[in-house]
């Protein structure tokens, strides 16, 4: 069985940008594939893309897709095992896993970081419990530490507007009023350093990600000089990794919002964002709007990437 959860099974990268670009041009090619076949997406949180996305590419390959938002209609699931069921969660994940599991072939679950316990968060608890209850593939919509389908659609793009065999991309982290995941941050360092691209992360002193994602990539503190002939600039927020503020907000500092002035910094560089965007925090609207301004091919690369990935998985099946 095939799940989809790191970089790793994405396979060798220049594969998976071609397998990519086959889906792309061919969109209804491999509906047969997924005749009689149902795909569930169970979201613990909120989602735009994902969401339509991810069912957009299971239609498209023949599957059937059923989405259950666990916060609006199901019963609310106990995670702990061990605990006496006396409060307000009716139901526990160890029976609805397998309950879920019986009724598709293929689960997608978005389930974030909580960022009530780091090493849960890490070990990936939830997902987890997901591969080893449902006895069915999982493909992840962004868990705790990874959003592969997302950086599976930055890195299509990316290949498909680079113009240097190897470019220039920069992380930035950018202020953002609420505590966010590392999830898109990490998984975008592991796909980058596997592209092997001249890769830099930048953040202020504190939003240091977990090393084994940051791997050899550049770690520059002076956003500027991060920015300096850059050819690709990836903009997203995280709260901070590093302990003791695992989960905080330690700055919302706006001279780390990306504008046109940093733009000029780079070597003309297109400019990134996973969205949902907060305009004029994370990045100006003139960046946001600007004709180098790679979001809304990016966000549709998505029905791409996620189609790619449950096309391998059915091939498996
Ligand atoms: C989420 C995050 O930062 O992980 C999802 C991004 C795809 N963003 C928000 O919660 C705003
Ligand atoms: N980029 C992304 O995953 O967006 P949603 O949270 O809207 O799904």
């Amino acid at each position: 069985m095939k799940n989809f959860i790191t970089v790793k099974d994405a396979g060798d990268l220049k594969e998976a940008f071609a397998k990519a670009e086959y889906v792309k041009k061919n969109p209804f090619a491999d509906q047969k594939l997924g005749n009689n076949r149902t795909m569930v997406l169970i979201f613990f949180n909120s989602s735009l893309r994902t969401r339509l996305s991810t069912q957009k590419a299971a239609l498209n390959l023949g599957m059937n897709a059923i989405v259950l938002d666990i916060n609006q209609g199901a019963w609310k699931l106990e995670t702990e095992r061990g605990v006496v069921m006396d409060g307000d969660k009716p139901e526990h994940i160890l029976e609805a896993i397998p309950v879920i599991g019986s009724y598709c072939d293929i689960i997608g679950i978005r389930s974030f970081a909580r960022f009530e316990n780091k090493n849960d968060d890490y070990e990936e608890k939830i997902l987890n419990e997901f591969v080893k209850y449902s006895g069915k593939p999982i493909v992840s919509l962004e868990a705790a530490t990874r959003h592969p389908t997302q950086t599976y659609a930055d890195y299509v793009t990316i290949e498909e507007h680079k113009t240097k065999a190897r470019p220039k991309v920069v992380l930035t982290w950018a202020p953002h009023p609420r505590a966010l995941p590392q999830a898109v941050a990490n998984s975008f360092c592991e796909w980058m350093n596997a592209a092997g691209y001249d890769f830099v992360i930048t953040h202020p002193h504190g939003y240091e990600l977990d090393p084994s994602f940051v791997g050899n990539a550049k770690v520059e503190y002076d956003q500027k000089k991060a920015f300096e002939g850059a050819d690709f600039i990836y903009a997203k927020n995280w709260a901070a990794y590093a302990d003791p503020n695992y989960g905080k907000v330690i700055s919302t500092d706006r001279n780390w919002t990306v504008d046109s002035e940093k733009m000029k910094l780079t070597d003309n560089a297109y400019f990134m964002h996973c969205l949902p965007i907060r305009r004029n925090l994370i990045a100006t609207d003139g960046v946001i709007e600007s004709d180098r301004s790679l979001v809304i091919p990016e966000a549709a690369n998505r029905v791409v990437s996620a189609q790619a990935a449950i096309k391998g998985i059915l091939e498996t099946l």
